[in-house]
Parts: C-alpha cells; sequence; structure tokens
C-alpha cells in the first residue's frame, strides 16, 4: 500500500487495490469537497467504488446537476479507470486554482466510479490474460453446453503474464512469414508454399475434448444486463439469465437512481477513438430531435478535442446491442449519456501521420502496413515491450510450436506515456459537457398593478447553458416529475405559461394556478403569467430534480 501518491501521476497502469486505493487517497487529500463511496461488491467480492466532488458550501450534491463518469465496465478495457481518475485529479488539484475548474466544481455534483468491473480488471491485470480476456462479469457460463463451466479457458504456458498466440511449421499452412519482418506472418497466394499454421490463443485443451480453450471465464457482458431493451442470451450474446444478474451492476444501477440529479453520463471503454450516443439498437425509436440537438452539440466538441476520434451513433455507426448501459442512462435515468471509446490503434505511429479514425473498432485484422507500423513503434518508441517475440515452446498437444504476438497491453490501449495526454484529453470532453448542463435563474419581467390588491406577475425562468433542466425524452415519457414553479405568499387567483409574449397568449392552468410544472430547454426560456391578490411580497421557487432549486422575492408594487 501507499504506492499512490496525490495529486496523481498518469504514466502507468493502476492495480485493481490501487485504483481503489487512489479514491481514497483523493478523498484523503481533498476532504471538504469529496466523499469516498462504496457502491457494492463484485461476484467475487471486490469492492467498487465512487468518488463523490461536491463543495457542500455551494449546496447540496443532489441540488446540483450531477455529472456521472465511470470506466473499465469491461474488465479488459483498463485504460476507462485511469481517465476517470485523472478527470477527479485534475477537477480537485485545480479546484480554486483554474476558475473554470472552480466554477464546476462549485456547480455540478460529480460522480465517479473508475472501476465497475474489479474483477475484470484484476484478473487482466494480475493473472495471464490477453488484451481481449477478463472483459466479462464472473459469472460462470457453459458457453460449449458440455454440462461443464468455465472449463477450458486460455492458459498462460509460458507463464509470462500474457495469453498470446500460438503457430506451428507447416508447409501446408495458410501463412508465410512476411519477407522482410519475420515476426509478421501474411496469408499465402495461391501456388505459394505456406509456412506456418496458426493454432490459436495460448493454451492447452483442459477438458480433453478436442477444442481448444473453448469455454474461457464468463460469459455475461457487463454491458448487456442493464434492464432497458434487454434481450435474452439467443437474442444477444452475453445477456446473461436476466437484467442485473451481475451484482455490481445492480449497484452501480441503485447508486445511479439514488442521485436523480444525473443529468449527464459519459462511460468509458476502449477502443477506436469515438464517441457513442444512442440508441443502441434499430428496434428503438430514434431520439427525440431536440435531444438529438443537444447530443449533437456535447458530441461534436466531444470529438474535436480528442483527435481522430469521431461523433456516432451506436446502432447505425458501429453495432447494434440489447442491454447496454447507455441506452439505460438515456432511458431511464434520464441522462444525456455518451460512450468514450478510447485509443486508436493507429496512434501507434513511427513516422506516418496518424490515419484519421480506424475503420472500425473491430477490424483489428490483417492490415499489413499498419502493422509493419506497429512493429516499428514496438521496437523504437517502446523498446520492444508491446510484442512478445516468437519463442519456440514445447506443446504436450502440438509438440514443438511457437508463442508470440501483441501483449496484453497492447493494440487496445495506448503505451503508458500516451496515458495523460488522452486522459486529458477525454476528461476535457466531460469537463465541458459538465459546463453545459442547466443554468437556471429565476427573473422578473414586470409586476403590474391591475387594481386594489390585485396584481399581474410575468416571471421568466432562463437557462443560460445548452442542457435543459430535463430531457425530452424524459419529459415525453415522464420518467420523474417536470420543474415546479411555485408561487408563494398571496393567493393566486390564476397563473400558466405565456405561450406568445407579443399577443398576451397565456395557456393557464385551471387547477392549482400556484403551482405550474415546465421544463426549460437549453439556451431558452420559460415565461409564466400569475394574477395574484396580496401585499407585500411574494416568493417564486424553482424546483428542478436535475437542475437544483432557485428562489425569486417579488415586492407587489
Ligand atoms: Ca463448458
Ligand atoms: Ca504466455
Ligand atoms: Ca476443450
Ligand atoms: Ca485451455
Ligand atoms: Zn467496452
Amino acid at each position: 500500500m501507499g504506492q499512490v501518491s496525490v495529486p496523481m501521476r498518469f504514466d502507468k497502469y493502476h492495480t485493481y487495490a490501487e485504483v481503489n486505493e487512489a479514491i481514497k487517497a483523493l478523498n484523503r487529500a481533498y476532504p471538504s469537497i469529496t466523499k469516498a463511496v462504496l457502491v457494492g461488491k463484485s461476484e467475487e467480492n471486490r469492492e467498487i467504488w465512487a468518488l463523490e466532488i461536491n463543495n457542500p458550501q455551494t449546496g447540496n450534491a443532489l441540488e446540483k446537476p450531477g455529472v456521472y463518469a465511470d470506466g473499465n465496465i469491461h474488465g479488459n478495457e483498463i485504460q476507462a479507470a485511469e481517465v476517470v481518475l485523472y478527470l477527479a485529479d485534475y477537477l480537485l488539484k485545480n479546484y480554486g486554482k483554474i476558475p473554470e475548474i472552480t466554477k464546476t466544481v462549485d456547480r455540478n455534483a460529480f460522480y465517479l466510479i473508475p472501476m465497475v468491473n474489479p474483477d475484470g480488471r484484476f484478473h487482466f491485470m494480475e493473472g495471464g490474460s490477453s488484451m481481449n480476456n477478463n472483459r466479462s462479469l464472473r459469472i460462470p457460463r457453459d458457453d460449449d453446453k458440455d454440462g461443464l463451466f468455465d472449463e477450458d479457458g486460455p492458459d498462460d504456458l509460458d507463464g509470462d503474464g500474457n495469453i498470446s498466440q500460438m503457430r506451428i511449421r507447416d508447409p501446408h499452412g495458410r501463412f508465410r512469414s512476411h519477407p522482410t519482418e519475420p515476426r509478421l506472418m501474411v496469408p499465402v497466394k495461391e501456388g505459394e508454399q505456406g509456412e506456418w499454421t496458426l493454432l490459436g490463443t495460448e493454451g492447452i485443451d483442459n477438458d480433453r475434448d478436442g477444442r481448444l480453450n473453448e469455454d474461457a471465464e464468463g460469459y455475461v457482458d457487463p454491458n448487456r444486463n442493464w434492464g432497458s431493451n434487454w434481450q435474452p442470451n439467443y437474442v444477444q450474446n452475453g445477456a446473461g439469465n436476466f437484467p442485473f444478474e451481475g451484482v455490481g451492476l445492480k449497484a452501480v444501477a441503485e447508486y445511479m437512481m439514488e442521485r436523480k440529479n444525473i443529468i449527464v453520463v459519459y462511460a468509458f471503454h476502449n477502443y477506436g477513438g469515438m464517441f457513442l450516443r444512442g440508441p443502441s439498437s434499430k428496434s428503438h425509436p430514434p431520439y427525440l430531435p431536440m435531444d438529438v440537438a443537444v447530443y449533437d452539440i456535447l458530441g461534436e466538441h466531444a470529438e474535436k478535442m480528442v483527435p481522430g476520434y469521431r461523433y456516432l451513433i451506436a446502432w447505425k455507426d458501429l453495432y447494434a446491442t440489447s442491454g447496454d448501459f447507455t441506452d439505460f442512462a438515456h432511458n431511464i435515468v434520464g441522462a444525456y449519456s455518451f460512450v468514450g471509446e478510447l485509443y486508436m490503434t493507429s496512434q501507434e505511429t513511427y513516422s506516418k501521420e496518424i490515419q484519421q479514425a480506424e475503420a472500425s473498432s473491430w477490424s483489428m485484422g490483417m492490415n499489413v502496413e499498419r502493422e509493419l507500423e506497429r512493429l516499428k513503434f514496438n521496437d523504437k518508441l517502446a523498446h520492444g515491450t508491446l510484442f512478445k517475440e516468437w519463442t519456440p515452446f514445447n506443446h504436450p498437444d502440438y509438440g514443438e510450436i511457437e508463442i508470440g504476438g501483441w501483449i496484453k497491453y497492447s493494440t487496445r490501449m495506448p503505451h503508458p506515456f500516451m496515458l495523460q495526454e488522452m486522459a486529458h484529453r477525454n476528461a476535457a470532453a466531460v469537463i465541458y459537457a459538465a459546463a453545459q448542463t442547466p443554468d437556471i435563474e429565476i427573473e422578473l419581467i414586470r409586476v403590474r398593478r391591475v387594481e386594489g390588491r390585485l396584481y399581474e406577475v410575468d416571471v421568466r425562468v432562463k437557462n443560460s447553458n445548452a442542457i435543459p433542466s430535463m430531457s425530452f425524452h424524459a419529459a415525453r415519457q415522464k420518467l420523474y416529475p417536470k420543474d415546479i414553479l411555485k408561487v408563494s405568499g398571496a393567493k393566486v387567483i390564476s397563473g400558466g405559461e405565456i405561450t406568445d409574449r407579443f399577443n398576451n397568449k397565456v395557456n393557464y392552468k385551471i387547477h392549482r394556478p400556484e403551482v405550474q410544472f415546465l421544463q426549460v430547454p437549453g439556451y431558452g426560456v420559460s415565461e409564466f403569467r400569475f394574477l395574484v391578490e396580496g401585499s407585500g411580497s411574494i416568493d417564486l421557487t424553482y424546483e428542478s430534480l436535475k437542475a437544483g432549486k432557485r428562489s425569486l422575492k417579488v415586492s407587489l408594487r
């Protein structure tokens, strides 16, 4: 312990224990504006912690627009935790120093969960793993339906902490060595002599069923198990038996539902360089145009802050999923919800310009040009640490083979020397969204004495930021009560929203006119007229689940 110092360093990846230690260290360093909250525990009883940032001197957290960010829901996508920790560290160390940061910390409540899947991170970093293993929740599944659970995962045969690739010399194989780069294999063309057969990922046939590594850890995909648009496993692979089967996920969902002020959500993953918004499947109705306009403002700025990243729609531009977190956050939490797909392999560049945007995040195929470039990057900038040289190994089933290839810390995440810039740029995208959360003021338009003790009071509820006081989806679907504008201190005879100020049109509310319901659009206003009978002054109070509380005293004269 004691490995984490504050301010934090971002030139390394933190272990499971260090991530949680970092949350406690940040909390100890900034006790007046942070809380460390144990959100819940994972399948293997590891702890999921949140760091909450709120300045109690500027108000209760629940009365400020909430900004939620998490990472590492996919256990192998580890740099996501560093991005969220960076965001926390950056906000805290610059609070009181950079006016814009001070303002957002004073005005917003931040809910930061760097590591949603601690089991995955633990096994990825501290066990033998490939770049793609340990993504799942640790809920055993019988992937090959042989009655046994997780009986044949990959095996770290040479004990180097990596699940690499296995190849065997074979004149009839489909691959041969690249003519100038022997580490790289290329497919043989017609008529060419083969040299290698790829045997697959490192391991043995543990259950002797003739298939290699066919039932690895899990697989319940933590990003297919959320209770919105969930579909069973035969529709959506990795769905689990029922929504929120994952105990840690359920704890995170409960944590979010208890914080009704959350209006911005960023979930960090890897990789491909994308900011994704929902819907996640075509069967979902498209988002309401007014919400899309808000997403576009946030997404189009975010993609400019991180060169090469693109702002995309999940189902349309990438692939369709069911039961994912983004949909949950948009549909149920009523937040503006993004996935940040961190890192592009094309950033592993030696001499060439960064290629604009990867074709797609799953197309890490045999792009010979790019692989050659990456090997040069490995040699010259990572000094050989990202690629395991092909090394002879005596396999119990295959005999003399070779083990080698890209290591687990390659491909999906940057070398630690590039970590801080990635973290900063993506954290800046979250800070930008925080700065766009609703900022509400009540303004008096005018008071007009009608006669005697009767006054007509016109007021304006104004939002100076891009994000509305509740999403249009939330308002349309009645996810939770609308904002309330209430008049007290006098008898309210009539009241309603002014629909046309120039022609004096008011949509009067018949019952209880002293209480009006509203949603304030981004950069928009909502105006009201009250006819009140009284003297002295009245109080106007505004209450919103996402945009906080405001009040205004108006003199009747
Ligand atoms: Ca099995
Ligand atoms: Ca190995
Ligand atoms: Ca097997
Ligand atoms: Ca195996
Ligand atoms: Zn992911």
